[in-house]
């Protein structure tokens, strides 16, 4: 399977890496939409928020926390940020491996674009 953010994660294609263990991967995003902007992306490939499966509750709940944990590192738990995961065309998606974005460090505006 050709897909890009299981390359990341098996290190074939570099990233910035902040952050990995058994289940996922957080990494800096390459084209940054605010002053913080990270990606939790997890080890298993799963297309799209659609393919998640019951087996995976616990993997997506691992990937927000891991999210807000980082954030909170970084400094940004009081002042606030966001947490997105888009979902095929209409939703924005590009890139068919689920990700969780972290964006922070500036005001966000609601609703997203
Ligand atoms: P989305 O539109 O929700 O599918 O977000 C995909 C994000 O992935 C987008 O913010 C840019 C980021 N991205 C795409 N290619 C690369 C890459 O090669 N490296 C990194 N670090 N980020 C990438």
């Amino acid at each position: 399977m050709d897909c890009l953010f299981c390359a990341i994660n098996n290190k074939t294609i570099p990233a910035e890496i902040v952050y990995e263990d058994e289940l996922v991967t957080v990494f800096k995003d390459i084209q940054p939409q605010a002053p913080l902007h990270m990606l939790t992306i997890p080890k298993k490939h799963i297309s799209t928020i659609n393919d998640i499966g019951e087996e995976d509750k616990d993997l997506l709940g691992h990937m927000i926390y891991t999210a807000k944990t980082i954030a909170a590192q970084q400094g940004y738990a009081e002042d606030g940020y966001r947490l997105a995961m888009n979902c095929n065309e209409q939703g924005g998606q590009t890139v068919y491996h689920i990700h969780l974005h972290m964006l922070a460090g500036r005001q966000m505006t609601w609703p997203p674009g």
